[in-house]
């Protein structure tokens, strides 16, 4: 073994978060631990424009550490959707597992999410239906721009699913987990504080338990904060508790917590690689800490120089 790996064995995994965990630009993570592994799925800011998220395929990140990351490629791109218009935009995706099978929840183009099946976590992901999951134009109450979809699986097996700006949308999946098992309703975040108007609701949805309370997290806009709320249920209504991530040097901010084995990280994306912005995110992650009272301590970010070693 060499020196360096013997001292990236014994640094404590603190130091290893909060650094880029690939020098791809990429964004949006959805992490999981999967058949003993880490893996991140993640929007693919290396092939758009620069200029806009234009990418139409989703990356794929792996590790077995969390030190060390190895890409994966596209285990997805728009054109696996025969219903979907080929240069349609990939954005945030989301991955579950159920049953042997791991679900990809792809939004498409902004208006539309597909869901996507594969027996391995890395693919090859094929269509699990013929259309749509969710449409703007098809389905009541889908909202202005279905995207950013996050499936919490609750411990009684009842699979939700996430999405959408501006408000927060939610609805039940069947056990198949590619049909809708009821209505979308809207989440209700209450309790926002009033000295602070830019505090609502913007994009980025997720949901997740720890103690017996379900936590809803979210971007509050463009640029956000990554704030929570908590709720005894999965359909709320949530209380505001506070802030998770304060605004990044960018115009977005999108976290998903990942709990395993005892611990809880925060990942979310930021501008830490060289020539990186708004269109050209990095992917990072850093311990999350609970509180007794149940709160979510602030995650402090780490600059771009820090992460850098600069
Ligand atoms: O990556 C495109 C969009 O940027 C995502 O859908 C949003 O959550 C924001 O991160």
């Amino acid at each position: 073994m060499s020196l360096s790996c013997a001292l990236a064995l014994l640094a404590p995994l603190a130091a290893a978060a909060q650094t880029p965990i690939a020098s791809r630009f990429s964004a949006d993570p959805s992490p999981h631990f999967f058949a003993g592994q880490f893996y991140v799925y993640a929007t693919d800011d290396a092939s758009n424009s620069g200029k806009y998220w234009d990418s139409t395929a989703w990356r794929l990140y792996a590790s077995t550490d969390l030190r060390t990351w190895v890409d994966k490629g596209a285990p997805l791109d728009v054109t696996v959707f025969k219903w979907a218009k080929p240069d349609a935009k990939a954005w945030a995706p989301e991955v579950a597992f159920r049953r042997g099978k791991y679900f990809f929840y792809a939004p498409i183009g902004g208006d539309k999410i597909g869901v996507a099946v594969a027996d391995r976590p890395e693919g090859p992901f094929r269509d699990a239906r013929t259309d749509a999951l969710i449409d703007k134009a098809r389905d009541p109450n889908a909202g202005d721009e279905p995207i950013d979809p996050a499936v919490f699986v609750d411990k009684d097996g009842q699979a939700y699913l996430l999405f959408g700006t501006r408000v927060p949308k939610i609805a039940k999946l069947r056990s198949d987990m590619v049909t809708l098992a009821g209505p979308i309703r809207n989440l209700t975040v209450n309790g926002f504080p009033h000295d602070d108007p830019k505090k609502t609701y913007g994009e980025a949805p997720f949901l997740h338990q720890h103690g017996g309370l379900y936590y809803f997290s979210f971007s509050t806009g463009w640029p956000g904060q990554i704030v929570y709320g908590t709720a005894a249920t999965p359909l709320g209504p949530y209380q505001y508790r506070g802030v998770i991530l304060d605004y990044l040097p960018i115009s977005t901010n999108h976290q998903a917590v990942l709990e395993h084995a005892g611990k809880s990280w925060l990942f979310y994306h930021d501008n830490l690689l060289p020539g990186g912005g708004s269109h050209r995110r990095s992917i990072t992650f850093a311990p999350l800490r609970y509180n007794r009272d149940g709160t979510i301590q602030t995650v402090k970010r780490r600059s771009a120089e820090a992460a850098r070693g600069d």
